[in-house]
């Protein structure tokens, strides 16, 4: 039956592909991170910020609504909250609501900016009864390039938000570029509150980034299950095993799916080959001393107004705002 054929077809995504391409061409393969976010990688995440081994979600929010109210007080009423890679409302409540009765109209609009449209939809959809006179503007895009705000809140006195050590994925200069877009969008009165994961032993580090429940492993190998599915590619995923390790020299935790044997696969129809040991470089997740946050934040513009952490200095989080010319 000709028909059956069809079962088969597959669309393939052609940005896709050559993203994967350009990564697996290079001397030591790499695919970029934002690659984990489809639906299935966004219920792995999802789980591991409830795994014991994984401390930076739960460290963070903790410390959210203690900080709240503190930037809430830096912030003029009638202000606009900008949310970089904001995948749901969790986070932003703390400064939405605040718990002060006279803070009430501190946040006025919100703008979750994000690559990810669905999730997008639903906060709206979910904030339009939560919160029925904030005016939410979603705006879908990759937050290294520059955003553009909404006309209707461009005269609001701005807030910045970064929460979830998102920043710890990118390399020490795109940091700086990524602080220096922000700071071009924010502008010259606004402030900035960053989440970001601190250096720390490689006893903690390490099995927060390969945990016993295996739910690490399995969100780094769907980034292949995805390739299969949306770039015509071909990997076995029994002969890639998921490896964390710690960079010293860097100070961050690298995600590798090493190769278990000699083989060849293809994507869309070229062929890629890997010696057995060989591996795909898939994260790099930062883990700053605040000296080093602050000197990258610096590098940008921004000055470190305060800086909170737990007791145990698992986390921090960091009120920026833009430095002044003498
Ligand atoms: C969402 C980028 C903060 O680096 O800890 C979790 C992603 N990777 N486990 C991180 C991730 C492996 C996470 N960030």
């Amino acid at each position: 039956m000709p028909n059956d054929v069809g079962l088969f077809a597959r669309t393939i995504d052609r940005g896709l592909v050559d993203v994967a391409l350009s990564g697996l061409s290079r001397r030591q393969k790499t695919l970029p991170a934002k690659l984990f976010y489809d639906e299935e990688g966004c219920r792995l995440f999802y789980r591991i910020t409830e795994l014991p081994e994984y401390y930076l979600t739960r460290t963070e929010r903790a410390l959210l609504p203690q900080v709240a109210p503190l930037v809430l007080e830096a912030a003029p009423s009638g202000s606009v909250l900008v949310e970089y890679g904001a995948s749901n409302e969790g986070k932003a409540e703390f400064l939405l609501t605040p718990c002060t009765p006279d803070r009430t109209e501190a946040i006025a609009a919100y703008v979750p900016i994000d690559v990810a449209m669905p999730a997008l939809l639903q906060m709206r959809e979910r904030l339009a009864s939560s919160h029925p006179r904030l005016a939410v503007h979603p705006i879908v895009g990759d937050f290294m390039h520059p955003v553009k705000l909404p006309a209707s809140v461009a005269a609001m006195p701005r807030l910045g938000f970064f929460p979830g050590s998102t920043i710890g994925n990118l390399e020490p200069t795109e940091a700086t570029q990524f602080l220096a877009l922000a700071r071009a969008t924010l502008g010259a009165r606004s402030r900035f509150l960053v989440g970001a994961d601190l250096r720390k032993d490689p006893s903690v580090l390490l099995p927060a980034y390969d945990d016993a429940a295996g739910v690490t492993a399995a969100f780094n190998r769907n980034m292949l299950v995805r390739l299969n599915r949306e770039a015509g590619a071909e990997f076995d995923l029994e002969a890639f095993a998921h490896r964390a390790v710690w960079n010293d020299q860097e100070s961050r935790i690298e995600m590798h799916l090493v190769s278990r044997k000699d083989q060849v696969t293809r994507v869309a129809g070229q062929q890629i080959h890997f010696s057995r040991g060989e591996t795909i470089h898939t994260e790099n997740s930062y883990k700053h001393t605040p000296e080093r946050f602050i000197a990258i934040a610096a590098d940008a513009g921004w000055d470190c107004r305060t800086m909170w952490t737990d007791p145990a200095r698992l986390f921090a989080l960091y009120l920026l705002e833009p430095r002044t010319a003498a």
